[in-house]
């Protein structure tokens, strides 16, 4: 039976917004952490990731955690280390101590970013490539995958470790066109990963049905994730106003973009 009740952490982020919004139709009960108000959740935890005996609190009695929490974006790499590895260590052991079955982590294309990406007629890029993080951001991600490894090996916490791509309302750039996640697809997807059965540790990619797909996502498929949107219907739009990248750039050639520029473009 899919699980009901869901510590939704990083709720009153982008994701965790879209999240709270579709998932209850899925059936989920949802209960919302974050470390700033959540507008529309009066009820929501607020708690830092530094904050063991919250954590602890907060997982007690749900059938599964969906971690966003964390910092999203390049930044310093203290910053990242405290939030995004010493905080995710916090959130797995309170997941170990209190029982908690599974896991939805949300971690990143930029695990992966300095991939090389697929240029046309090459084929989509499996789960199983090597960690090659772009950013400090990427580098957490990439450890969070091995510390569910980790859990999984070592104490029987499942994980799905979700890489999204951008999951955002609408695809804004030419990259976006191969790596969106829709939120509908985002819903879809999360449902998937928290229902099927038997995942021990598994990586998978988040991305919809794109037309200019860069990702294989059979390991996705076999959770039972239909994704049903496609970024084409933007696709003129946005290569008539932003044109391709630049042969050569960053944009063109690897899966984490423009994060993969040194020194680093912001905003992103
Ligand atoms: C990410 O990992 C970020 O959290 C998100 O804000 C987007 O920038 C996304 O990657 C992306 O690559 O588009």
């Amino acid at each position: 039976p899919a699980p009901r009740t869901v510590l939704l952490t990083g709720a009153a982020g982008g994701v965790g917004t879209l999240m709270r919004e579709l998932l209850p139709a899925h059936g989920y009960t949802i209960r919302s952490l974050d470390m700033v108000p959540v507008p529309g959740a009066p009820d929501a935890i607020l708690a830092d990731l530094a904050d063991r005996a919250a954590l602890r609190e907060a997982v007690r009695g749900v059938d599964a955690v969906i971690h966003l929490a964390g910092i999203s974006l390049e930044a310093d790499f203290d910053k990242i280390v405290a939030a995004n590895i010493v905080g995710l260590q916090h959130l797995y052991e309170a997941v170990r101590e209190e029982g908690v079955p599974r896991v939805l982590f949300a971690s990143s294309n930029h695990a992966v970013g300095f991939t090389p990406r697929p240029r046309p007629g090459e084929p989509p890029l499996p789960t199983d490539i090597p960690h090659r993080p772009d950013t400090h951001y990427g580098l957490s991600k990439a450890f969070g995958e091995d510390l569910a490894q980790f859990y999984w090996d070592k104490h029987g916490v499942e994980t799905v470790s979700v890489r999204i791509g951008s999951c955002f309302p609408e695809p804004t750039s030419v990259r976006m066109l191969s790596l969106w996640l829709s939120p509908g697809d985002c819903a879809r997807l999360f449902h998937a990963a928290l229902s099927a059965p038997g995942v021990g540790h598994t990586v998978v990619y988040g991305a919809s049905a794109n037309t200019r797909e860069w990702w294989d996502l059979s390991s996705a498929r076999a959770l039972g994730y239909e994704p049903k949107d496609d970024s084409e219907a933007w696709a003129e739009k946005i290569v008539s106003e932003h044109g391709l990248p630049a042969p050569g750039s960053a944009d063109d050639r690897y899966l984490g973009g423009h994060f993969c520029e040194n020194p680093p473009r912001w905003p992103y």
